[in-house]
């Protein structure tokens, strides 16, 4: 059992890592059984994610999409998890989960439309079970605890995947989730995406902790620290606190250390608070060079295929985006009416007041 193997707690076989940084693997036994097109499209999602997250940094800099936040360097932390997780099974954001969306099923158009400023791509297909964006921080691993009580309670074979950043670590819910979820046994997953930055706030000032897997041990959980950039190494974490979960062994804790390799969201320069060679020795770590080296050593991948396959993408994620931007935005109105069957008075107050400002605007 790899929370055996590993332990947060000490020095030696602290951190489960399969894949090393330049794409080989550091030890055969721990590798994964993946079919190789699941390999293969686990590498296109990320793939994908690195693009279609270029991009939509792009249009909005351009001033064509009204936030986003970047996910560049994450993309095996996500992909690595959601791909261990069955297609009945939950996924439960924060709001920096791109790959892990995509590779889930939500449509790029609709994670396009929501970042772009309309409300409707929060839209998700019947059968793709993904919980909305979740910016207050922390709030989703609560409703993550809850599915998995409510799966519990009504004898469903469901799993929830969580996810929560760093500094979402540091968040009463963060613990409340992780209580709970001990003591009702849940089948909950959450993965901790440690980028190393909340913001400005390094990783090193936001706990006394030698790691942040070593909290689940204060809630009698299993904890498993795992290198976040590789994707085979999150896979088997995951894989394993899945297989438990559905066999009603309860919650697993998992922190995928990684690194955010852009800017916090499109309204941070982070060159105020970090230096450029801590990013430099991070692109080193690439997790999407290191996968690309590793399927084309297998074989199931080559050069060319990339090529072809990026030049395929830029070309969906522009055609996609180009949809997004003639869907015109949900009248601001909307949000007004869409929380309560009916307007509670100072809501209606709020409109009023909202209606009055657009009339003097427009004046
Ligand atoms: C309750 C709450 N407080 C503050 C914020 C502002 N805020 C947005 S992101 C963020 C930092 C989150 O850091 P982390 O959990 O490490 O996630 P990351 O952004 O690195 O993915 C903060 C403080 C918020 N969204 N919600
Ligand atoms: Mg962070």
């Amino acid at each position: 059992m790899l929370t055996k193997q590993f332990d947060p707690l000490k020095k030696k076989n602290r951190m489960l890592q399969i894949l090393d940084k330049e794409g080989n693997i550091v030890d055969e036994k721990l590798v994964p059984n993946i079919p190789d097109d699941q390999l293969v499209s686990m590498y296109k999602t990320m793939l994908l994610g690195r693009i279609a997250d270029t991009k939509a940094l792009q249009y909005q800099r351009q001033g064509r999409m009204l936030t986003y936040a970047p996910n560049k360097g994450q993309e095996a932390a996500q992909v690595g998890s959601v791909a261990a997780t069955e297609q009945s099974d939950w996924l439960v954001p924060a709001f920096r989960e791109l790959s892990a969306w995509l590779h889930k099923g939500w449509t790029l158009e609709n994670v396009y439309l929501y970042w772009y400023g309309n409300e409707r791509g929060s839209e998700f297909p019947e059968d793709v079970k993904i919980l909305p964006v979740s910016v207050p921080i922390g709030s989703q691993l609560n409703h993550a605890v809850g599915l998995g009580m409510a799966s519990n309670i009504q004898g469903k074979d469901e799993v929830v995947l969580a996810y929560v950043g760093d500094g979402g670590t540091s968040h009463g819910e963060f613990h409340e989730a992780l209580n709970f979820s001990g003591v009702f046994n849940t089948p909950t997953v959450i993965v901790i995406q440690n980028n190393q930055w909340a913001i400005s706030m390094p990783t090193t000032k936001q706990t006394k902790s030698q790691t942040l897997a070593q909290k689940a041990k204060a809630y009698g959980i299993p904890g498993i620290q795992v290198d976040g950039n590789d994707v085979l190494a999150v896979y088997a974490a995951t894989k394993e606190a899945v297989k438990r979960a559905r066999n009603g062994e309860g919650p697993t804790l998992i922190e995928a250390v990684t690194y955010r390799l852009g800017p916090h969201t499109t309204s941070d320069d982070p060159t105020i608070y970090r230096k450029d060679e801590e990013v430099e020795e991070w692109s080193l770590k690439d997790p999407l060079t290191r996968f690309q080296k590793y399927l084309i050593d297998k074989g199931l991948w080559s050069k060319e295929q990339d090529e072809n396959q990026r030049e395929e993408y830029n070309d969906f994620v522009n055609k996609t985006f180009k949809k997004v931007e003639g869907s015109g935005l949900v009248p601001l109105e909307d949000i007004f009416d869409y929380h309560y069957e009916e307007m509670p008075s100072q809501l209606k107050e709020q409109y009023e007041n909202y209606k009055r400002y657009l009339e003097e605007e427009g004046s």
